[in-house]
């Protein structure tokens, strides 16, 4: 039987286990990625294991989330890395340079090599045939040390696409349709592998957006083959030697195959408040527009804004919109400005973000109460605006012209009938204007051991987490339903700041569930924590949805919550749970949700004995009036890892040993 590529790269990079779906394998990483929001808790945590120069092929620190600078602390965090990054041999990507995973994929995406990054948009170099996958910040910085990166052995999704989008019609329309289809949960363990005469029409920017939105899926990562597509993007970015030619053996069988055809697809959008409530853009087509932003790591490629350039040119957007445009990298905006396409855009009225995540990630322009807010991008969590209550649609860079031109939400293949306006098609350059001046590059390493690494006390070294109990007495704080993100349990937007003080970040913790006038989540477990009774969170199917925010674990950790219970729990977040040393459990039947309350007293006996053999776990109401049966789907290593409490103190000891 062929191979998937997916599973020629994992063979390349196995380090540990055996290549079968559903085994716990351990890969080596080739490069990896850290963000400002999780990349100083990463480099902290990095900088405590006492590693020295970083030993990947090549890892990257970028500034890219936290960039408004209200108050010092955004500030703070930029020298930190940029010396923290220097100290380690890794590359620095300047604020202003561009979003993560968009420079990645310009600038140092590698066909056929392993990617971690802690961001989980990560697979977005998918897009140019490289296993990219995303994880928390402490898997990213025993990567960044050399060790491997476990995961479980993925099943293959093969997504064969067939026929060529047709005008008018996007990428972003192409994985808004795969997300119908599979939604956002019950995904986890899989690999998307995208092949077919269809694919081979998709540049790697539209690849790219494809693979990014694999993270509302929930698959491990997404991918595409490395082809003629891959060698002209690599080749007009100057780097043609990274290139090498990639797919799947022709006889490849996949654990599930999904076909779509590209010529039949249509303009989609993902309607409040997830990225898996789709509907098509005729069915929603009238509904008044207040506001439409185009950017973030899904949409701000070349291509895409040059497009949205021509439709405006010699144009105005509509007199009750407000368009925002934030370029997804320094070259892209560069490009844009050099050839005249960005006084387009600001003659037609458009306002120029800087190149970041911005509003993405609440950073700014929060839709004004009660409006419809119309955004590329590829999360759209209520209250991820900012704006409670919020509307937020997710569309393709097309429809979101096409109806800030109108006003309301408006199919972009009637434009010409509206305005007389035609389908723009854009080339491809053949070469980007390069220009990595915003990239520092490691240091010779006698040069890299002077540096002085650049800390202020807005940067506080997290506390680790304490060994598990043999008897863990606990209370229920709070019981939630299902597809409970990380948004819900750390909000990012005005808050997003304080990323670097888990202290400080830990008063938030389910800041939505908070009700005024009453204590908040954080109030109450500390106050338990002061009791040492164990905080104990209850939860529906697919927990832990969305970021890589390993945050959502520390900062809980911080409070003293020691046992997640939920139906199931999405694959970063769980591992995030198990590094910060909280017991993910998962109802062996759902059913018992519904008996437990909020406030409930919970015990667990003979943890640390269970946690060492035992798939499964009783877990008793302390007045004696029901127990029932959890399940520990557990790897040996996650096992060490929560008896070592935690994946810091796991290494330590590892390390200790050898
Ligand atoms: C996001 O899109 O939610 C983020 C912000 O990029 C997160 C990372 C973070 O919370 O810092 C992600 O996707 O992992
Ligand atoms: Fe940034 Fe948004 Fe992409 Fe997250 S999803 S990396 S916040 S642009």
């Amino acid at each position: 039987m062929g191979k998937t590529l997916v599973y020629k790269i994992l063979e390349k990079h196995l380090v540990e286990g055996s290549l079968a779906a559903g085994e716990r394998i351990g890969i080596r990483i080739d490069q990896t990625l850290t963000q400002d929001a999780t990349g100083t808790t990463a480099y902290l945590l990095y900088e405590s294991m006492g590693i020295g120069t970083v030993k990947t092929d090549l890892s990257v620190s970028y500034i890219d989330h936290n960039m408004a600078g209200f108050g010092p602390e955004n500030h703070n965090d930029h020298l930190y890395l940029q010396t923290a990054a220097a100290k380690s041999g890794a590359y620095h990507s300047r604020p202003g340079n561009g979003i993560c995973h968009q420079v990645h994929l310009e600038r140092f995406g590698k066909p056929g090599a392993t990617l971690l990054g802690s961001d989980s948009h990560t697979p977005t170099n998918g897009g140019i045939g490289m296993l990219a996958i995303g994880a928390g910040g402490l898997d990213v910085a025993v990567a960044m040390a050399g060790g491997p990166f476990y995961l479980t052995c993925p099943k293959v999704l093969g997504v064969k696409l067939t026929g060529k989008l047709r005008d008018w019609v996007a990428a972003k329309d192409v994985i808004l349709k795969l997300l119908s289809i599979l939604t956002t949960k019950g995904n986890v363990g899989w690999v998307a592998e995208y092949f077919g005469k269809g694919a081979e029409n998709l540049t790697v920017p539209q690849r790219a957006t494809i693979t990014n939105m694999g993270a509302e899926l929930g698959v491990t990562t997404s991918i595409f083959p490395s082809d003629e597509q891959t060698c002209k993007f690599l080749t007009a970015q100057k780097r043609e030697s990274d290139y090498q030619n990639l797919s799947a053996d022709p006889d490849a069988e996949y654990d599930r195959t999904i076909e779509i055809n590209l010529s039949k697809l249509e303009p989609m959008a993902a309607c409040p408040s997830s990225p898996d409530n789709i509907k098509t853009v005729r069915e929603t087509a009238g509904l008044k527009v207040s506001q439409v932003v185009i950017g973030s790591c899904t949409n701000s490629s070349f291509a895409d804004l040059m497009m949205v350039a021509k439709v405006l040119k010699g144009r105005n957007i509509n007199n009750m919109v407000e368009l925002a445009i934030a370029p997804g990298s320094k070259e892209v905006l560069n490009m844009l400005a050099e050839n005249g396409a960005m006084a387009d855009m600001i003659s037609a009225g458009a306002r120029i973000l800087e190149s970041g995540c911005g509003p993405c990630i609440g950073q700014g322009l929060s839709p004004a109460d009660g409006t419809v807010s119309l955004r590329t991008f590829n999360r759209n969590f209520a209250g991820r605006t900012g704006t409670k209550g919020d509307q937020a649609y997710l569309v393709s860079p097309e429809t979101a012209i096409a109806s800030a031109i109108t006003g309301q939400i408006t199919d972009p293949r009637d434009l010409k009938e509206i305005s007389g306006i035609a389908y723009p098609k854009i080339k491809m350059p053949k070469e980007f204007i390069i220009n990595d001046n915003m990239i520092e590059k490691p240091l010779p390493s006698e040069q890299a051991a002077k540096i002085q690494v650049l800390r202020s006390p807005t940067i506080v070294v997290p506390e680790m987490p304490k060994p598990l109990p043999d008897k863990l007495a606990g209370k229920v704080l709070l019981k939630c339903g299902d597809k409970i993100t990380t948004d819900h349990i750390m909000p990012a937007g005005t808050f997003l700041k304080l990323r670097s003080n888990v202290p400080e970040y830990s008063k938030v913790v389910f800041n939505c569930f908070n009700e005024k006038d009453k204590p908040t989540f954080a109030q109450r477990a500390l106050e338990l924590k002061a009791k040492s009774i164990a905080g104990m969170i209850i939860a529906g199917e697919s927990y832990g949805q969305g970021s890589s925010r390993e945050h959502a674990a520390l900062c809980p950790m911080y409070l003293g919550i020691r046992a997640v219970i939920a139906k199931s729990i999405e694959r970063i977040h769980k591992a995030n749970l198990i590094n910060f040393c909280i017991v993910p459990i998962e109802f062996a039947n759902p059913a018992d949700y519904d008996r437990i309350n909020p406030d409930d007293e919970l015990q667990i006996d003979n943890l640390l004995e269970t946690i060492k053999s035992s798939k499964t776990i009783i877990i008793r109401k302390q007045d004696g009036s029901f127990e029932f049966t959890g399940k520990l789907d557990l790897s040996h290593r996650d096992r060490e890892i929560l008896l070592s409490a935690g994946l810091l103190n796991y290494v330590s000891k590892q390390t200790t040993k050898k």
